[in-house]
């Protein structure tokens, strides 16, 4: 399988992650994908290249403008404001104020755009989204050229993005924009499935009233895992889009005999809606030694739901999202594409 990757992913390397009252060193950080390609290498999956430069167009085909806006200039007017440290939201628009609207301050601003206080901006993470957005396009046009899948090995992740919100470590949302690029290259009928441990609020949000993108979710239950706030099974789509979505929350503790049934219903929902392509969200925290997560798979259990994902036949995109067991990252993310492959 192809494999995508930038460099680039390396400029964003915030030092602090508010966790638990505390700053602490992000779980989010650049030797995830050191450890990713070290067992890529080891397991033969040699051929991996550099995207070539990002094209906007399909970032701006699921993103609003005002927001690409935002991002860029985001740390250079925060450095023009006089701020010291890293970019972190202090002031969010909540529930009774639905009437906000951005503010001129960049203190302001910043609250404004983000949907979790954990994630920090930094001076390099602009470019570094833009690079894991390239990623993303350059394995969806290895796959729109005839190949079967290809892996993006995406870093900042992005499936808690929304068109206009950042948080959870992600500021684009680039299996979403895959997702679309699949429609606009002209299949009618488009899936992504989420296998990260979090729930991919912001695939779902931006697809939820969408009848032509299928959106399937396996996490944590809202009520005890982080994005908290949506994730529920009652969540099945609106408008147009009713009937396109599905989310499987699952309770602490959820093995694999639980979590592949419900990977076993979310394939059986894909295939029977009619999907003629695929985006992985593959993230690999529902591992049993996780830290911020709480179901118990081990490594194998990652290349079965590899085979299970194959043997639904549909040209696939991964996109790499969560997973900090670090040292079992790579090898948990590789048996998934190694099961891909084996089916
Ligand atoms: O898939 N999403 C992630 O892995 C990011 C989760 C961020 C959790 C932050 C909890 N304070
Ligand atoms: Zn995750």
């Amino acid at each position: 399988m192809k494999v995508y990757y930038s460099e680039d992913h390396r400029l964003h390397f915030p030092q602090a992650e508010l966790s638990g009252g505390q700053f602490v060193t992000p779980y989010e950080r650049p030797s995830r994908v050191e450890y990713v390609l070290q067992r890529l290498q080891e397991r033969g999956m040699r051929d991996i290249q550099n995207p070539g430069p990002v094209d906007m167009a399909p970032i701006h085909a699921i993103t609003a403008p005002d927001y690409l806006g935002f991002l860029e200039t985001a740390w250079a007017e925060w450095k023009a404001a006089g701020m010291e440290g890293e970019i972190i939201a202090a002031s969010v628009p909540v529930r009774r104020t639905q009437l906000a609207r951005v503010p001129r301050n960049i203190d302001g601003k910043v609250g404004y755009y983000c949907l979790a206080q954990e994630t920090a901006i930094t001076g390099g993470t602009w470019r570094a989204a833009l690079s894991s957005a390239a990623s993303a396009q350059a394995a969806f046009s290895h796959v729109a050229g005839g190949a079967r899948s290809a892996f993006a090995l995406c870093r900042p992740p992005g499936h808690h993005a929304t068109a206009d919100m950042y948080g959870g470590y992600c500021f684009l949302n680039n299996a979403a924009m895959v997702a679309q690029m699949f429609r606009d290259r002209g299949a009618a009928r488009v899936a992504v499935l989420d296998i990260d441990f979090h729930h991919g609020n912001g695939t779902q949000d931006i697809f939820f009233e969408r009848g032509d993108v299928f959106f399937a979710s396996l996490h944590g239950a809202p009520e005890d895992a982080f994005p908290y706030f949506l994730g529920y099974a009652d969540e099945t789509g609106h408008g147009a889009g009713d009937g396109a979505n599905a989310n499987y929350p699952m309770l602490p503790g959820t093995g694999y005999d639980l979590w592949s049934q419900a990977l076993d219903s979310a394939i059986a929902r894909i295939k029977a809606w009619g999907a003629e392509a695929l985006v992985v969200s593959l993230g690999v925290d529902a591992f049993k030694d996780d830290p911020i997560s709480f179901f118990k798979l081990d490594s194998p259990d990652f290349i079965d739901a590899g085979r299970r994902i194959g043997r639904m036949g549909l040209p696939t995109v991964f996109c790499m999202e969560g997973g900090y067991a670090i040292e079992a990252v790579g090898i948990n993310t590789v048996n998934v594409l190694e099961g891909f492959e084996d089916c």
